[in-house]
């Protein structure tokens, strides 16, 4: 095991010579080529890890947080808090498409290292949706706030109103009502990408639900999902991103795991929480995940074959992994002398 992770800590420190400067590589950017492993470890110290390539933007903002010492929460909160302000993102916060009706609706949860957890559910009109999510863990006597109920909280703690439906997400919801057939679609949000006006590092095939783990300078775990779900749901659908334990778990004795795709085959398996759980028994990360995706195609060999779910996840001791159904989901990992690009390895493999 020693062995190993100074392998690995070699072989990052030969990559990247941005390796010696300690900071998030964001210049050196190493898209990892297909084949290439998708799990690793990183060197010590903070670490943080999400979904898709563009949770590179989103760790660069994390890792502001982590690299001077902030708290794991702070870290996720601020990471992903960058995508939620996207409006080129059409799965997260602002400018994510509408469910059926033409609600943009959102879902979030939070976690920490010490099981205190936040969510909420069906939120309207709020951008920053992690950010109510803390405060429902932080402020009330609850875990989930939902719908009406969130969006008061919410503006009764200084949250402000505004319209999430951006004429790009409208256009696509008014095209989509023509056939009106819902149907989630295998790494859509490769498709949903603003490829003039692209901020995001990383590539044009980046786009989509966020989850976010990381790990502090002082070994704590924290870990935050947030999204508007999938596309032309119906209204008042929860998916699994803001479900403890499905889109996301965190326990700082075995470590994190996070979910992406069709949120109703997450929550059957109880993925994240089904992920660190075997972490604990022994797997690591990417078997972990591998474990889990293979529940869902043993339940339904025919659907597996259609959808796309994909996890990744972070143990206590910083190592990391991913796994999905489908090619085509890649995540982000930032730590000291490393940020990275990492394509999952899948269940079946790429169409010829
Ligand atoms: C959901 N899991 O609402 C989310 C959506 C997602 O890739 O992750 N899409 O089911």
């Amino acid at each position: 095991m020693k062995a190993n992770r100074r392998k690995f800590i070699r072989a990052a420190a030969l990559t990247s010579a941005a390796a010696l400067t300690g900071a998030p590589l964001s210049a050196a950017r190493l898209a990892c080529k297909p084949g290439a492993s998708a799990s690793g470890i990183s060197a010590p110290g903070p670490i943080v890890v999400s979904t898709w390539a563009f949770g590179q933007t989103a760790n660069a903002g994390a890792w502001e947080v982590l690299r001077k010492g902030g708290a794991a929460l702070d870290a996720v909160e601020a990471g992903v808090r960058i995508p939620e302000a996207d409006p080129t993102n059409q799965t997260i916060g602002l400018g994510g498409l509408p469910d059926r009706d033409g609600h943009v609706t959102l879902d979030a949860c939070i976690m920490d290292h010490q099981y205190n957890c936040g969510s909420v559910m069906c939120l309207e009109h709020i951008v920053h949706a992690i950010s109510v999510a803390r405060l429902i863990m932080e402020k009330t006597p609850h875990i989930v706030l939902a719908g009406e109920g969130a969006l008061q909280f919410a503006l009764a703690n200084g949250f402000h109103k505004e319209n999430l439906l951006t004429p790009d997400s409208e256009k696509a919801w008014k095209e989509w009502l023509k056939s009106a057939n819902y149907h989630p679609e295998i790494n859509v949000e490769n498709r949903l990408y603003d490829r003039q006006h692209d901020p995001m590092p990383g590539g044009p095939d980046n786009h989509d639900t966020i989850g976010m783990l990381a790990i502090d300078n002082m070994g704590r775990l924290s870990g935050a999902c947030t999204t508007s779900g999938l596309a032309y749901k119906m209204h008042g659908r929860v998916g699994d991103s803001p479900i403890i334990g499905a889109g996301l778990y965190v326990d700082n004795e075995a470590g994190a795991a996070t979910a992406t795709g069709v949120g109703e085959e997450v929550i059957r398996i109880v993925g994240a929480h089904l992920v660190v759980e075997l972490m604990r028994q022994g797997h690591n990360p990417e078997d972990a995940c591998h474990e889990a995706v293979n529940r869902i195609v043993r339940r339904q060999p025919e659907k597996s074959r259609s959808i796309q779910v994909g996890f990744v996840a972070l143990d206590k001791q910083g190592r990391y992994g991913g796994y999905s159904l489908q090619p085509g989901f890649v995540f982000s990992v930032t730590a000291t002398g490393l940020d990275k690009v990492f394509p999952a390895k899948s269940y079946y493999p790429s169409k010829p």
